[in-house]
């Protein structure tokens, strides 16, 4: 009698509780920032240096391919100016990347795996769908050709693209971003 009526009272206890520990553990995810990086388990392909508000090293966000390919799919097909008719190229909007690692500077620096470096004014990547790609036509860019990453402009969507003055912009090999 005595164990029947403990267990009638504990068991709703019980499920209050689970109660409250599940309303808990959601207030809890919700107070971390929403674009809490994970931490890079493969190769490092791309490192964003600066003005980050969201990192998973000393001051750096550090992305492995999967981690990349998890951000938003952003698909342009376009000329470009050091390749033959149009191509498919797979990769995710810059933009999306500031955003998560939270980027508060006004320009983005781009580092290439050649030393070649070129400074973009951050707004560029608001007025522009422009892409960190890592495929061309379904096939992954290879350090040996333009990867792991390129910066792809939508060219053939925009005429004032198509001009002497982006084409440098579109950097391949890219390894680094500094956020200024
Ligand atoms: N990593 C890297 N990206 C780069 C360059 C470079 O030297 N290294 N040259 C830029 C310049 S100046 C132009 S015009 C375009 C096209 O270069 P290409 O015509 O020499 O192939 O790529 C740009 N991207
Ligand atoms: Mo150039």
């Amino acid at each position: 009698m005595v164990f029947q009526n403990i267990g009638c009272v504990l068991l709703p206890v019980r499920g209050v509780l689970a109660a409250v520990l599940w309303v808990g553990a959601i207030s809890v995810s919700n107070a971390q920032p929403p674009s809490d990086l994970p931490e890079p388990d493969g190769k490092v392909i791309l490192e964003v240096h600066g003005a980050i508000s969201n990192t998973n090293a000393d001051d750096v966000a550090r992305y492995d391919r999967a981690m990349l390919q998890a951000l938003p799919r952003t698909r342009i097909e376009t000329s470009t100016s050091v390749t033959d008719g149009v191509h498919v190229f797979d990769g995710f909007l810059i933009r999306d990347l500031l955003e998560q690692v939270g980027a508060s500077g006004s320009n983005v620096v781009a580092t290439a795996l050649n030393e070649y470096v070129i400074d973009f004014p951050i707004t560029e990547f608001d007025d522009y769908d422009v892409i960190l790609a890592y495929a061309m036509d379904g096939r992954r860019l290879r350090a040996s050709d333009k990867g792991p990453l390129w910066i792809v402009y939508p060219r053939d969507d925009h005429p004032e693209l198509q001009d002497i003055r982006y084409d440098y912009r579109w950097v391949w090999q890219v390894f680094r971003l500094d956020i200024l």
